[in-house]
């Protein structure tokens, strides 16, 4: 009778038991962590939890100097400096784009987010080792003209590094006869472009214009990159290659390396 009576207690004060359970162990778990008594491996993923949303934070309020203490201290907990990126400093980075688009930041923060982020890949883009023993081939890398956006593809050039491709980076706001220019100079088979803007996809189109005048377009194989783009539309402005990331680009390639359509 008196479990029945519990029973029936906890059926219809359901919200609030399980409200109270909620808040009970969440307490029990933060005390238990500032007493020491939490598994030690649980609290080091505790703490590399709470450094990635420091991490992010310093990104969101562009201060650099503690994104560059932070990634420091994420290195020293062991953790993998592409994993920092992709974790902390490109979810930043979002939460920025978010803002930016609902007018709730300007233009000078966007800049000081991105000068956070450049101090904290300063530190981690160095660290990416060279996997392969092999050089896969040269890609000729850059920002398309009319468009300074350059972080994404620093990061992409970095990972394609660390994957065996040789890099020639010619930086940002680059025009497509300066892409001509270096596949013809240093022979490279790949031509990655990037863009962040609408109105700048035409500039893509306009060196892979410039690389069939020039007689190189057979030779070199083309990829792009960059949130307005897509697969659809590298198809129709001739390029053979489209990826959200490095990773994808990086598979996309070997596997038209292996098909035998490049490289
Ligand atoms: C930071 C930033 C800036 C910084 C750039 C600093 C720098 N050195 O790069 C500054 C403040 C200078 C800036 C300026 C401007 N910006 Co801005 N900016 C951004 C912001 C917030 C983040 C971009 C970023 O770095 N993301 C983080 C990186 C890691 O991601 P990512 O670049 O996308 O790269 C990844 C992938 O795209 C991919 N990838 C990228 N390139 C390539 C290439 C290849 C080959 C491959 C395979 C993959 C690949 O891999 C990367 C890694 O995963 C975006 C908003 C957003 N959500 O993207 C706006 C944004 C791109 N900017 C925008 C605008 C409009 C401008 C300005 C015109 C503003 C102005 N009124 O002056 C100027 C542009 C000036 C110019 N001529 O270029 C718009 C563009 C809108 C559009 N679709 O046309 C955006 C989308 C903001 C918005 N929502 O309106 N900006």
């Amino acid at each position: 009778m008196h479990s029945k009576r519990i029973t029936l207690f906890v059926l219809q004060n359901y919200y609030y038991v399980s409200y109270t359970i909620t808040i009970l162990s969440a307490k029990r778990g933060a005390e238990s962590v500032l007493s020491g008594s939490i598994h030690p491996k649980r609290k080091k993923e505790y703490e590399k939890e709470n450094l990635l949303s420091e991490l992010e934070q310093t990104i969101v309020s562009g201060k650099r100097a503690d994104a560059a203490r932070v990634s420091k201290e994420l290195l020293r907990q062991g953790m993998e400096p592409l994993d920092i990126i992709n974790l902390a400093l490109v979810k930043g980075m979002n939460t920025i784009g978010d803002r930016y688009a609902r007018n709730q930041i300007f233009l000078p923060q966007v800049l000081q987010a991105s000068e956070a982020m450049y101090e904290a890949l300063d530190i981690l883009l160095p660290l990416i080792l060279k996997e392969a023993v092999r050089e896969e081939g040269i890609i000729t890398i850059g920002v398309v003209e009319g468009d300074v956006h350059d972080i994404g593809k620093n990061i992409v050039k970095t990972l394609l590094a660390a994957a065996g491709y040789e890099i020639i980076d010619l930086g940002r706001d680059v025009p497509a006869d300066k892409f001509i220019d270096a596949v013809s100079a240093r022979k490279a088979q790949v031509v990655a472009m990037s863009t962040l803007m609408t109105p700048t996809m035409d500039s893509m189109k306009n060196t892979v214009d410039a690389l069939e005048q020039a007689g190189l377009r057979s030779s070199v194989l083309v990829i792009i990159g960059g949130a307005p783009t897509s697969q659809e539309f590298a198809t129709e402005i001739g390029a053979e290659l489209h990826a959200t990331n490095a990773q994808e680009a990086i598979k996309k390639m070997k596997r038209a390396t292996r098909s035998g359509t490049l490289i």
